[in-house]
């Protein structure tokens, strides 16, 4: 399989595709695209109709959103399949993509990191304490609330790593850029698992490459 993927790993759904890519440890070209950007290239304008990131280019197609590029690696049969040939399993963990593509993005990412780290590094301009903090406070919370009350083994479906935790783990990398942690005496399943998760050694490398960039920002 030859993959190419346009966009920037900062985003969580970018994150979630080379994830996906580390478990499967499938190879492919990261193809730098910023949304909006100047200099995309024309095979990006050309396919991407939203303009968003990420886009793959697999073999001879295009595919834009992260959802549909993950569910086109399972149906390619590609190696290291993610999700369960059970359906209620499949099921629980397409629930959990939607519910990391949804609300935890809007909040960690929408909310928590556009606030504290994109308006001051990238937009130039102060950042919403009020938005940071409801994030802090009451956003992020709800999401440990729910996942202490679903986990219930090391990973979300299954007792390996799979679809559910790579797409509930993206945005936890982007909390963990912005400096929040889950307090394991509040959370402890909910804490553990992020950290299980987070620190696979498969995702070491797309972590330490954001760092850096973040860095280059000036973010610490
Ligand atoms: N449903 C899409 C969402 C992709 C998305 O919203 N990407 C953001 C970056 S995090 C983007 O490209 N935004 C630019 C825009 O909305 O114009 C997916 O899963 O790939």
């Amino acid at each position: 399989m030859s993959i190419k993927i346009y966009g920037a790993s900062i985003s969580p759904y970018v994150r979630k595709v080379r994830m996906a890519l580390a478990v499967r440890e499938l190879d492919y070209e990261l193809i730098p695209v910023i949304p909006g950007g100047e200099d995309q290239p024309a095979e990006f304008k050309a396919n991407s109709p939203l303009g968003k990131i990420p886009l793959a280019h697999i073999d001879d197609i295009f595919i834009p959103d992260s959802s549909v590029i993950l569910a086109y690696l399972e149906r390619a049969r590609s190696q290291n399949p993610l999700l369960s040939e059970d359906a209620k399993l499949a099921a629980k963990a397409l629930w959990y993509e939607e519910y990391a593509d949804s609300q935890m993005v809007s909040v960690i990412a929408g909310h928590l990191f556009a606030e504290m780290i994109l308006a001051p590094a990238f937009f130039q301009r102060e950042s919403n304490q009020e938005e940071i903090d409801l994030a802090k406070n009451e956003e992020i919370p709800a999401i440990f609330d729910y996942l202490e009350s679903e986990l219930q083994a090391n990973f979300l479906v299954g007792d390996s790593i799979g679809h559910a935790d790579v797409c509930v783990g993206s945005p936890f990398v982007t909390m963990h850029h912005c400096g929040v942690q889950c307090d394991a005496s509040r959370w402890p399943k909910t804490a553990a698992y992020i950290e299980r998760v987070t620190g696979q050694a498969a995702f070491a490398k797309i972590i330490q490459e954001e760092k850096e960039m973040l860095a280059a920002f000036g973010v610490q």
